[in-house]
C-alpha cells in the first residue's frame, strides 16, 4: 500500500469530512488523528475478519496462538507508518495541509496492557510474528484500566488509574458476533448416558466474553495482519441479572453486574509476585476459555476431525497465567467434542507449549483448591484427574521416589500448582536466558528435567529492534543504513556490518553526536518535565525498569550517596560529570520498593540543588516510565545499569534495547547478561560482583554475613548509616532499607556487591574519557546487537517449539509500492 503525496492528502480529507463533517482545518488533534487511524485501517483493508483475510485456502494453515495477560503494545501509529512505508508521504501531505503529524501522534494513548518485562515481550513477539509472515495471534483481556499512571509527590510514588479507553481507541474493532459465553461457578452434574460418564454444568454463572480485535502489522509485509484479540466482560443481559431480575432480586442482579464487569476492569499491577485473588483467578479463566473457543469454532471451519488438531494449532502460554488451557482444552474435548481422555490429553499436550519468566518463589502461581472448585468446578475436577493420573503414572515409572511424586505433583496440600500443571500439560518448557534455563534444569523444575529431559530448551529472550532502535532513534538509524545499507531493518545480524568501523574516527565521531543529539532531546524533556537542567555532556548512567528489590536499584543510589559524600570531601576528585537517571514503577502494596523511590528522590532532591558541586552530578528520577517515555530513553544512554542479583533476573529485556542503541552495560552476570557479554567481548561491557552460583550456593548453604561486609568497609558503612542517622531528614523514612541490610542480611547480596560495583563503576567513568575507545565500544555493542532482535528469538520459537514455516526474505515496503 503506497500513496502518493497528493492521493494521501485528498483521502485524507475526504475521510475526515466524512467523518467529522467539516474540513479537517476546524476539527480538533483527536479528530485529526482518529480520521488518520480509520484511514489507514480501510486502505489496509483490516477492517475484514482477520482470520478469514489470512486464510483463504480450504487447508488451514498452521496458526499459532500467543496467550498473555498482558500485551504491552504502546503505541502504534507512528510505528505503522513505518511499516507500511508512509511515514514521509503522510507526514508531508499533513503539512501542507497545516497538520503536524506529530501532534496527531501525541494524541494516541500508550496501551499500557502490561506490567513491564513479560507484557513488553509478548508485544515484541507478535510483532516479529507479523514481519516473518507466521499466522500468529495474540490472545489476552482488554482491560478497561491500564496499568496505573505514577506521578512523584513529594518523592512519593502516587498511582492514577490509567482511563485509556476514556476515548474511543480507533485502532480495534469490536467482533460481538464472535461472542462467546464462559461460564463461572455453579455445580457439576454427572451422569451415566449409555454407560458413559456424562457433566453437566448446572446453575452457573454466565459472563459474555465479546472480542475487540487489534491489527498486527509486521514491517513491510502486508500479505500478513495478524490479530490481537482482547476479550471484555459483560454480563449476559444489559442491565439485570438474567434470574434475580425475574425473581425480583435488584440488589442481587447489580451484583452480577458489577461482578462480571470487574473481570476486565482492570490490570493487576503486580509484576513479581502472586496474591492468589479471586479475581484474578476469574480473568485467567475468562480469557482462556474465550480463546480456546475461539480457536475450536475457527478449526471446525477448516477440519472434520480432531486428529489432526496438534498439526494445525500451536498454543502457547506466556508464563503460568493462562495455564487453565490445559484443563480447558481437556473440558471441550471431552465435554463438547465427544473425544476420550486419551485422545484428548495426547492432543492437548501436543498442542500446548509455555513459556516459565521466574524463579522467585512468591511469583510462582498456586491457586487454593476451594477458590478452583467454587469457581470454575467442572475444571477443577479436570485438574484432580490430571493429578491422580500423574501420580498413578509416576508410581508406576518409579515407585521407589515417593518424594518426586510429592515434589512434583499439582495438587498438594490444599493448593493447585499452576507451574506443574504447565509442565505436565505442554510438549515444550523453556527459560528465556541459557543461565535462566539452567537454573530452571538444576535447581526450581529439576525434577520435572530427570522426569522429562526433551521438554526443556532454551528460548533467549529478544525485543523488536525496528521499535527500539529504527523507530526509537531516528538519527542513528540514518547514519547505520548510510553505511550499511538498509538491510539490517529485515536482517538484524546484518547489523555486524558496522564492525570494520570500529576504527574508523570520522564514523565514530558521527555516532558521538548522534548519541549527544539524543541526549539534548530527553535533557530538554526533563527540562520541560521537571524544571531541572542536565548537562547533555554529562555521562547519561540509567536503570529504568520495575522497582524491586532484586533488581537493586538500592545497590545504585548508594554508590550515588557513596560517590556525594567523596565528592564533598575532596572536590578535586577526578570523575567526570554524570547525570543518574532512574525510572520505574512500583507495584502499589509494595511498601519497601516504595521506600527506594522516596530514598532515590530525596538524593536528588540534596545533589540537584548543593551549589557546591557545580553540577557535577545531578540525579532525575523520570516518573511514569512507559513504552513512550522508554523509546526516547534508551537512544541517550551512555551506560545501561543492569545489576540485578545474580540468578534472579531470569534474561531481561532493557539490556537489550539499550545496547541495540550504543550503550555500555554495567552490569552483573544475570539473565540475557552473559549472553551479551558473550557477544560483545569482555572489553565492551563491565561486570561485576558475584556469579549466579555463587549466590545459589549462600542462599543454600548460608555463610554469607552482611554485617561483615558493613564493618569492614568504612564508605559503605557510612551510606548506611546514613540511612537512618538523620543526615536524609528527621523522619524514620528509611529504617525499613537499613533493617533489611542488617537485621535481615541482606537477602539481595547489595552489600556483598557493593565495592565491585563502585570500583567498576569508576572504571567506566574513566574509560568514557577516552572518547574514541568508548564509541567504538559502543558501536561493537550495535554491532553484536542484531543476536537479540525477537525476530531470532521467533524463528527459534517457529523451529523448535511450533514448528510453523516463516518467510526469510521479505521485502521491504518501498519495493512492494506499486
Ligand atoms: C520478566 N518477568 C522477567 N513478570 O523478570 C525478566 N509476573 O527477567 C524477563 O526478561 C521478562 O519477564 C521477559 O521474559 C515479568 O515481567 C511479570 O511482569 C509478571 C506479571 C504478572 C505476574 C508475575
Amino acid at each position: 500500500m503506497i500513496w502518493l503525496k497528493d492521493s494521501f492528502k485528498k483521502a485524507y480529507v475526504e475521510k475526515f469530512i466524512e467523518i467529522q463533517g467539516s474540513m479537517p482545518n476546524t476539527g480538533t488533534s483527536w479528530e485529526k488523528y482518529r480520521a488518520l487511524v480509520v484511514l489507514i485501517k480501510e486502505k489496509m483493508k483490516i477492517s475484514q475478519a482477520a482470520e478469514s483475510m489470512n486464510d483463504s485456502s480450504p487447508d488451514q494453515e498452521k496458526q499459532v496462538y500467543y496467550f498473555s495477560l498482558e500485551f504491552l503494545i504502546g503505541k502504534l501509529l507512528s510505528y505503522y507508518l513505518i511499516n507500511l512505508g508512509i511515514k514521509d508521504v503522510v507526514q508531508e501531505g499533513l503539512e501542507e495541509l497545516g497538520i503536524d503529524l506529530e501532534d496527531l501522534i501525541a494524541e494516541e494513548n500508550d496501551a499500557a496492557l502490561g506490567n513491564g518485562g513479560l507484557g513488553r515481550l509478548s508485544a515484541c513477539y507478535l510483532d516479529s510474528m507479523a514481519f516473518l509472515g507466521i499466522p500468529g495471534q495474540g490472545n489476552g483481556i482488554r482491560y478497561k484500566y491500564g496499568l496505573f499512571q505514577q506521578k512523584i509527590v513529594n518523592g512519593f510514588q502516587v498511582e492514577l488509574p490509567d482511563n485509556w479507553l476514556k476515548n474511543e481507541y480507533p485502532w480495534e474493532m469490536r467482533k460481538s458476533d464472535n461472542t462467546v459465553v464462559v461460564k463461572f461457578k455453579g455445580h457439576v452434574r454427572t451422569e451415566s448416558i449409555k454407560g458413559k460418564l456424562t457433566f453437566f454444568h448446572e446453575d452457573y454463572e454466565p459472563v459474555l466474553a465479546v472480542p475487540y480485535d487489534i491489527p498486527m502489522l509486521g514491517y513491510g509485509n502486508l500479505n500478513r495482519i495478524n490479530n490481537l484479540r482482547l476479550w471484555s466482560a459483560e454480563p449476559i443481559k444489559d442491565d439485570l441479572d438474567w434470574v434475580s431480575f425475574n425473581q425480583g432480586d435488584y440488589s442481587k442482579a447489580v451484583a452480577y453486574r458489577s461482578e462480571v464487569e470487574a473481570i476486565s476492569y482492570i490490570l493487576y499491577p503486580e509484576d513479581s509476585s502472586h496474591a492468589g485473588r479471586e479475581l484474578r483467578l476469574r480473568q485467567e479463566y475468562f480469557f482462556t476459555a474465550a480463546g480456546l473457543s475461539t480457536i475450536i469454532r475457527y478449526f471446525k471451519k477448516k477440519n472434520n476431525s480432531f486428529s489432526g488438531f496438534a498439526r494445525k494449532v500451536a498454543i502457547h502460554i506466556n508464563d503460568t497465567h493462562p495455564a487453565l488451557c490445559v484443563p480447558e482444552l481437556m473440558r471441550i474435548f471431552m465435554d463438547e467434542e465427544d473425544l476420550g481422555w486419551d485422545e484428548a490429553w495426547n492432543i492437548t499436550v501436543n498442542t500446548i507449549s509455555f513459556t516459565n519468566h521466574t524463579i522467585l518463589p512468591e511469583a510462582l502461581e498456586k491457586w487454593p483448591v476451594e477458590i478452583m472448585k467454587s469457581q470454575c468446578p467442572r475444571i477443577y475436577m479436570i485438574i484432580e484427574e490430571i493429578d491422580r493420573r500423574y501420580r498413578e503414572e509416576m508410581h508406576h515409572m518409579h515407585p521407589e521416589k515417593r518424594d518426586l511424586i510429592e515434589h512434583t505433583a499439582i495438587i498438594r496440600d490444599g493448593q493447585i500448582h499452576m507451574a506443574h500443571l504447565a509442565v505436565i500439560g505442554s510438549n515444550s518448557v523453556n527459560g528465556v536466558a541459557e543461565l535462566h534455563t539452567k537454573i530452571l534444569k538444576t535447581q526450581v523444575l529439576k525434577d520435572f528435567y530427570t522426569i522429562y529431559p526433551y521438554k526443556f530448551n532454551n528460548k533467549t529472550n529478544g525485543v523488536s529492534h525496528r521499535r527500539f532502535l529504527l523507530e526509537a532513534n531516528p538519527d542513528l538509524s540514518r547514519l547505520i543504513s548510510e553505511s550499511i545499507g538498509e538491510d539490517w531493518i529485515r536482517q538484524s545480524e546484518s547489523l555486524e556490518k558496522l564492525l570494520p568501523y570500529t576504527s574508523d574516527t570520522a564514523f565514530l565521531e558521527k555516532l558521538a553526536d548522534v548519541k549527544y543529539h539524543n541526549k539534548c532531546r530527553l535533557a530538554n524533556y526533563i527540562n520541560d518535565k521537571m524544571n531541572i537542567q542536565v548537562d547533555p555532556s554529562s555521562i547519561f548512567d540509567i536503570q529504568v525498569k520495575r522497582i524491586h528489590a532484586y533488581k537493586r536499584q538500592l545497590l545504585n543510589i548508594l554508590k550515588i550517596m557513596d560517590l556525594y559524600n567523596r565528592w564533598r570531601e575532596d572536590p578535586s576528585m577526578d570523575i567526570y560529570p554524570t547525570t543518574f537517571i532512574f525510572g520505574g514503577k512500583v507495584a502499589p502494596g509494595y511498601q519497601y520498593a516504595k521506600s527506594i523511590i522516596k530514598l532515590i528522590t530525596t538524593m536528588a532532591q540534596r545533589i540537584n540543588t548543593d551549589p557546591a558541586l557545580g553540577g557535577k552530578m545531578k540525579v532525575i528520577f523520570l516518573e511514569n516510565f512507559n513504552v513512550s517515555l522508554a523509546e526516547m530513553i534508551y537512544p541517550a544512554a551512555d551506560i545501561s545499569e543492569q545489576i540485578s542479583t545474580a540468578s534472579q533476573e531470569a534474561s531481561g529485556t532493557g539490556n537489550m534495547k539499550f545496547m541495540l542503541n550504543g550503550a555500555i552495560t554495567l552490569g552483573t552476570l544475570d539473565g540475557a547478561n552473559v549472553e551479551i557479554r558473550r557477544a560483545v567481548g569482555d572489553e565492551n561491557i563491565a561486570i561485576f560482583g558475584l556469579k549466579a552460583n555463587e549466590v545459589m550456593n549462600y542462599y543454600q548453604w548460608g555463610g554469607y554475613k552482611s554485617w561483615e561486609e558493613y564493618q569492614n568497609f568504612p564508605r559503605l558503612k557510612r551510606v548506611v548509616d546514613q540511612l537512618v542517622d538523620g543526615s536524609l531528614g528527621s523522619s524514620n523514612e528509611f529504617a525499613g532499607i537499613y533493617e533489611s541490610l542488617l537485621r535481615d542480611n541482606d537477602q539481595y547480596f547489595v552489600l556483598k556487591d557493593f565495592r565491585s560495583y563502585t570500583d567498576t563503576w569508576q572504571k567506566v567513568n574513566l574509560w568514557y574519557q577516552h572518547k574514541l575507545s568508548w564509541a567504538s565500544s559502543c558501536l561493537v555493542n550495535i554491532g553484536k546487537g542484531g543476536v537479540f532482535s525477537s525476530d531470532r528469538a521467533i524463528k527459534e520459537y517457529a523451529d523448535d517449539i511450533w514448528h510453523v514455516p516463516y518467510q526469510n526474505e521479505i521485502p521491504g515496503p518501498q519495493e512492494q509500492s506499486g
